[in-house]
């Protein structure tokens, strides 16, 4: 658009103070003013009054989405009482938001008004924002289901794994006192068998896991854990020990058979006496028989299980000094 003498906007500046009639929001500018970056002075002819403004969208976001990815608006159309609408400069407050928590937010603005121009609006201009609820995980993957007893106090069994498109922070823990989640134990993203019962002669175990999200989405699910029982042939079976009284080694016996249920340890001396008997491997053999301390010299010991239907035997040495 150009007027009569073929001149645009942006190259006239019709009250002479340096700001061209494009940008310029105060037009009359009394000569020799210092006006601010719209083209105002404190001394306008016209106080100008906004109001009215434009509405603003809501705006929707995915959850977590941080606030400087999110577009708001840095100008806002507002109507003055002379019924123009122009745009000023808006700044938004937004302190209230949080991405981790879905719901909708007000966020007031703060119009930055030319000199010589009032606020007659009835309260601040609002945006809403909208943050989306997170969808809860997916779903719970476990790397591995199957474990081998031992003496270990405490045995790792496998990785979980969330499977969560949303976010990668989650809690993941065993409902208390569900199925054998006794047995068990979770330390960050990884479950461990917790010896500390032993549950002779069982081999299948159900534990029942959560997933917490941040955004309090639960998830919940089963998984069976199989425990495989060592063959008698490879558990660990020690082959000497010294009853002398000196606290080392001072008790013979098997620990490893407390994972089958049924079983029987023997021993015998050379001449096919037996001097030891027990059904319980807490119940250790120190050297003696009838109350008599056995000599130093090779023993042996039969040891059945009646799970497996597995018979070993083997020499034991008693040795003092
Ligand atoms: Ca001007
Ligand atoms: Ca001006
Ligand atoms: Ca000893």
């Amino acid at each position: 658009m150009v007027d009569t003498n073929g001149c645009a906007d942006f190259e006239k500046d019709t009250d002479g103070d340096g700001v061209t009639d494009d940008i310029d929001l105060c037009p009359t500018t009394p000569t020799g003013e210092t006006v601010d970056e719209f083209g105002c002075s404190v001394n306008e002819p016209f106080i100008t009054q906004v109001v009215g403004t434009e509405t603003l969208d809501a705006t929707e976001v995915p959850w977590a989405t941080p606030l400087d990815q999110i577009t708001l608006p840095s100008q806002i159309l507002v109507l003055t009482n002379n019924g123009d609408w122009v745009y000023l400069p808006i700044t938004w407050n937004t302190a209230s938001y949080d991405s981790l928590q879905s719901g909708t937010y007000v966020f007031e603005g703060v119009i930055t008004f030319p000199n010589s121009w009032e606020d007659q609006l009835s309260g601040p201009p609002t945006i809403t924002v909208i943050v989306l609820a997170k969808p809860a995980p997916e779903d719970l993957l476990l790397s591995n289901d199957l474990f081998a007893q031992n003496n270990d106090p405490s045995i790792f069994i496998g990785d979980f794994t969330v499977i969560d498109p949303t976010d990668d922070i989650h809690t993941i823990a065993l409902v208390p006192d569900a199925a054998d989640n006794s047995l068990f134990e979770i330390v960050g993203n990884q479950l461990f068998w917790n010896n500390s019962e032993l549950r002779p002669g069982e081999t299948e175990f159900t534990i029942v896991v959560t997933v917490t999200d941040r955004a309090g989405n639960v998830f919940q699910k089963e998984f069976v854990i199989t425990r495989e029982i060592l063959p008698l042939e490879s558990i660990q079976i020690p082959n000497t020990f010294t009853p002398d009284g000196d606290g080392v080694n001072d008790e013979w016996g098997v620990g490893a058979l407390k994972v089958y249920k049924s079983y029987m340890i023997h021993i015998y001396e050379r001449g096919g006496l037996r001097v030891f008997f027990t059904d319980d491997a807490d119940e250790l053999w120190d050297g003696t028989y009838l109350g008599t301390v056995l000599p130093r010299g090779t023993y042996y010991f039969v040891i059945e299980v009646k799970d497996t239907q597995e018979t070993r035997k083997g020499m034991l040495n008693l040795l003092r000094n």
